[in-house]
């Protein structure tokens, strides 16, 4: 029998493809010697680039270039044949049996990491150019972010440990109202030098930007001073405690012109982001709900004068309102079915409404604990992200049909921190005011809900006290 062959097939079968991976941030001389190398070695060059997100979930956190950008500038290379995406730890092995590869080339870097790859086609490690990397273009043409704290919470220890991933910045320095408690912790801590019980002087020195830790109703009058005396600002969520302050400040940093960031550290995760790309492609066609709980044994202690502050849906309520408003956009209409203890929310169930009369329900509760998943249902099929969702590595795209089922795994490494923290440094050094993964508006989207929910307590607290 006869067998017809396109002129491409018959093309390709006589000429040995090369395939090579790498991020190329700030294209090098060592990158490009490494992939004239590669091409020496046949005829084909296939450059897989890595997505953002698996760069990330792989440890690299610095990387300054987009993906977008960096696909250009291995694309507008003329010896270079083809260009594609990577994003998942095992695609290479797939690229392998797709692109029929004769080999596998990498930089010398990696000797013994592909050793895998073998059963597949023959692995070249290649030598690497001496004396260039892009950690050290970086350290070159970027300067260091010199950053304090304000506050010692429970979380400080753990962003000081976490910010020492992220290779633009240096946090060296701390606030916190009480003196003794400062001198002790930076007689016990190597890297924070100074420590200030005076917000003022504290501001008056070199650093940067700011991380705000404290109490929920000081964050409003911190921030604001922090950004007057012109500091990039990273906050914990809530920013502010009603819909007028937080407006203020997010007009107050663009006047600015600096960086105001909620730090809800969800949503810089790699997986996080990449379960928002899936979405986007329709995966499960057109989202009808989304629903995610968040419960915490810790309950903060009552104070009759901060009751407010100190609620579940106050302490909690943004991570579901994050995945909510990320997949749904703005929430319209807003039900609370709270429970109360002690004069506060200690359990909510919030349902909002949204375009195309898509609901949102989000469960939050303080000590007390439930199920921490999240499920986003569509006409096609359904997401199930496991608990606890909001440490996304995890989630799975699941049909009617189980053998359908697709799962996706994302790493992320420490506590999660030091992805915001990579976040925050790489807009300053770009000059960069908003975070497409936290928008401005996302942050107003996530607080809606709370900050509805204290108008409601507030006029629901009056009324009681009128009746007694
Ligand atoms: N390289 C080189 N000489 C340098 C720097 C880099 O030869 N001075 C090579 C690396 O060995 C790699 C390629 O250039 O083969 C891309 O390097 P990076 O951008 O640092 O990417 P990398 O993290 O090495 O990608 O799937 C991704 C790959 O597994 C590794």
């Amino acid at each position: 029998m006869l067998s017809y062959r396109t002129k491409w097939e018959s093309e390709m079968t006589e000429k040995k493809t090369i395939i090579t991976y790498g991020t190329y941030d700030m294209l090098h001389e060592g990158h490009m010697n490494l992939l004239k190398r590669a091409k020496a070695l046949g005829d084909y060059l296939i450059v897989g680039v890595t997505d953002e997100n698996y760069d990330r979930s792989r440890g690299k956190l610095n990387v300054i270039e987009s993906t977008k950008k960096r696909v250009k500038a291995i694309e507008s290379l003329d010896f270079v044949d083809k260009v594609i995406v990577e994003k998942h730890k095992n695609q290479k092995a797939e690229d392998m049996v797709k692109y029929d590869v004769d080999i596998f080339a990498i930089g010398d870097d990696w000797v013994g990491a592909f050793d895998y790859l073998n059963e597949y086609t023959h692995v070249e490690y290649l030598p690497r150019t001496e004396g260039i990397s892009s950690t050290k273009l970086r350290k070159e043409n970027f300067s260091m972010i010199k950053m304090g704290i304000v506050g010692l919470g429970r979380d400080t220890q753990d962003f000081i440990n976490e910010s020492k991933f992220v290779s633009n910045i240096k946090v060296n320095r701390i606030y916190a109202d009480d003196f003794l408690k400062v001198k002790a912790f930076t007689k016990d801590n190597d890297s924070i030098k100074y420590g200030h019980d005076n917000y003022d002087e504290f501001l008056d020195t070199n650093i940067q930007a700011v991380y705000i830790d404290t109490a929920l109703k000081e964050h409003y009058t911190l921030i604001r001073k922090a950004l007057e005396s012109g500091k990039h600002v990273l906050c914990e969520n809530p920013l502010a405690l009603s819909k007028k302050e937080l407006k203020e400040l997010l007009s107050l940093a663009k006047k600015e012109k600096r960086l105001l960031l909620s730090a809800v550290k969800t949503a810089f995760l790699p997986a996080f982001n990449q379960l928002l790309k899936e979405l986007d492609k329709g995966i499960i066609g057109e989202i009808k709900e989304v629903r995610a709980t968040r419960t915490s044994l810790y309950k903060e202690k009552h104070y009759s004068d901060s009751f407010i502050q100190q609620g579940a849906t106050n302490i909690l309520s943004a991570y579901p309102s994050l995945l909510v408003n990320k997949v749904l956009g703005k929430s319209k209409n807003i039900t609370f079915f709270d429970q109360i203890e002690d004069g506060y929310d200690i359990n909510n169930l919030i349902v909002t409404k949204h375009k195309k009369r898509a609901l949102g329900i989000s469960s939050v509760a303080v000590g007390m604990k439930s199920e921490g998943d999240a499920v986003i249902s569509g006409t096609k099929g359904y997401i199930y992200i496991p608990a606890p969702w909001w440490l996304t590595k995890t989630f799975e795209v699941r049909f009617e049909d189980i053998h359908k089922t697709m799962k996706f795994h994302y790493e992320f490494e420490g506590s999660g921190l030091r992805y915001m923290i990579a976040e925050f440094g790489s807009l300053i050094q770009r000059g960069k005011q908003k975070s497409k993964m936290l928008t401005p508006s996302d942050m107003v989207g996530i607080n809606r809900v709370l900050l509805e929910y204290n108008e409601v307590r507030k006029s629901q607290i009056k009324t009681q006290k009128e009746e007694k």
